[in-house]
């Protein structure tokens, strides 16, 4: 049995809920760092981006997908299909969230961009406004409608990502 292994950037972004998952069933994995020309090599990367993820029985890209992926193998996927669609749900959500997060914290760190980001996705009085759904307290909202820490009230599931 190989190792799974994430293949990404020096960078915490987008491999960083696949570490959390895997981390969450105490899953060893490896991740490489790898340089940027070779995620336009098609045959590893299909769509010229990373992360990529390779484990005994696959070899895939897209980070949900892969988040999905850990999280049927390695029974972080909830129970049926209710708890399932819930956690898609809580998935996609964050993720629309954690898109808005990159400028601020990775690209332009600059004071301007880090008001800006605050003031549309994280000012509580601001929910109301156009966010793209992307707010932390609507985020924070779904979280505590299901009573807990987990996204899923009493389940250990991938979206606690
Ligand atoms: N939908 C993809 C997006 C991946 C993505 O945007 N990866 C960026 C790094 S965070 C990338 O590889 N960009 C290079 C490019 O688009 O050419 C996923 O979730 O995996």
């Amino acid at each position: 049995m190989i190792t799974p292994t994430i293949f990404y950037f020096d960078v915490k972004a987008r491999a960083e809920p696949l570490k959390v998952a895997l981390s969450l069933k105490n899953v060893q994995y490896d991740y490489q760092v790898v340089p940027w020309e070779s995620i336009k090599n098609f045959e590893e990367y299909p769509f010229g981006q990373a992360p990529r993820y390779k484990d005994d029985t696959i070899d895939m890209v897209q980070s949900n997908a892969i988040l999905r992926h850990i999280g049927r193998k390695y029974g972080l996927y909830g129970q049926g299909l209710e708890q399932q669609a819930e956690i898609d749900m809580i998935v996609d959500g964050v993720d629309d969230l954690t898109v808005k997060t990159y400028k601020p914290t990775l690209i332009d760190k600059s004071e301007e961009s880090q008001s800006a980001y605050w003031a549309t996705h994280g000012e509580p009085s601001s929910k109301k406004e156009k966010n793209g759904g992307a707010h932390w307290a609507l985020l924070d909202a779904v979280i505590k409608r299901n009573k807990g820490a987990y996204a899923t009230a009493g389940v250990t599931t991938h979206s606690d990502r």
